[in-house]
């Protein structure tokens, strides 16, 4: 579909943690973000929320690496996020209206100094403050970068979202629905774990393997029972011999491969995870990529 005047668009959310992403999207997209199971994400732009009208599509993208890690995941995770905010049409700096400036926008700060999309300042949270402390707290961010927009609203109460959704739609281009409506969200995290997974892979066999092969993180679930988050993912590769040097001699490298990751994966969701791997050899599955990059993904 490609219809006249119709825009579409990536808009990437970034802000420390709480500020009300989460609560925002939900807001918008107008429903519980679910998780899609059984579609693998195999690009950098991993998909938290479409949101479809008539004459609009929004497509709202995860940026991992946006907060300050926990423990140092290196350059890579710099790499990811502003390889990231440098494909989406426009980014949404989320702050919570409440607190004041702080180190972890600072960090964000100078990731949005690096690219050239325009950035929105987005100020949460505005039932907990004063209409008079809004002023000086747009002044002193203001000062810090120049915002393309600066638009107040409440994601938990629902003040002013549509103004905002409306000023997302003027920076978007004219484009087609890439979606379909009924295509919601990808769990966020969902590609920054394959890749963390990979690297592990690539690292400790010394690059034994073709940097081809592949992680496909098939499940993400948060245990009721428990604070561990299980993940389960499949290593792809192309021929029974990679397969056997992922794996390794009684399986040692594949186990090692999975506590370096599951480590990473920790520090990155802020939980314990249980990892489980699976090893798979599939001769194709570089055209199969290929086609769901076709199918709207932008690397
Ligand atoms: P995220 O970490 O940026 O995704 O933040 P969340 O969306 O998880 O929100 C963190 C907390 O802030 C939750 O308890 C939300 O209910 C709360 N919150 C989010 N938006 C608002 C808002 O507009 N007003 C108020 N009062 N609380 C909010
Ligand atoms: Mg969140
Ligand atoms: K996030």
């Amino acid at each position: 579909m490609n219809k006249e005047g119709y825009k579409s668009g990536f808009v990437s959310i970034v802000g420390r943690p709480n500020v009300g992403k989460s609560t925002f999207l939900n807001r918008v997209i107008g429903q519980k973000i679910a998780i899609m199971s059984d579609k693998p994400q195999t690009t950098r732009n991993k998909i938290q929320g479409v949101y479809t009208t008539d004459d609009a599509q929004i497509i709202f993208i995860d940026t991992p690496g946006m907060h300050k890690p926990k423990h140092k995941l290196g350059d890579f995770m710099m790499k990811v996020a502003l390889n990231a905010l440098r494909e989406v049409d426009l980014i949404l700096f989320m702050i919570n209206a409440e607190e004041g400036f702080g180190r972890g926008d600072a960090f964000i700060i100078e990731q949005l100094k690096a690219v050239n999309t325009p950035v929105f300042l987005v100020i949460n949270k505005i039932d907990k403050v004063h209409p008079d402390d809004l002023l000086p707290l747009i002044d002193q961010y203001k000062d810090l970068y120049p915002f393309a927009e600066i638009i107040p609203i409440s994601a938990l109460q629902g003040n002013n979202i549509e103004t905002l959704v409306e000023q997302i739609k003027k920076y978007l281009p004219e484009g087609p629905q890439y979606y379909p409506p009924d295509q919601i969200t990808d769990h966020p995290e969902r590609f920054i774990i394959a890749e963390l997974i990979r690297e592990k892979a690539l690292h400790l066999t010394r690059e034994e393997v073709p940097h081809s092969i592949a992680v496909v993180v098939e499940t993400i679930e948060r245990r009721e029972d428990s604070d561990t988050v299980y993940v389960g993912a499949v290593i792809i590769v192309e021929r029974d011999s990679q397969k056997g040097i992922i794996i390794g001699k009684q399986g040692r490298m594949l186990k090692e491969i999975g506590q370096r990751a599951r480590m990473d994966i920790e520090a990155l969701l802020g939980s314990k995870v249980f990892l489980e791997l699976w090893v798979k050899v599939q001769k194709d599955w570089r055209n199969r990529l290929a086609q769901l990059r076709d199918f709207g993904f932008r690397e």
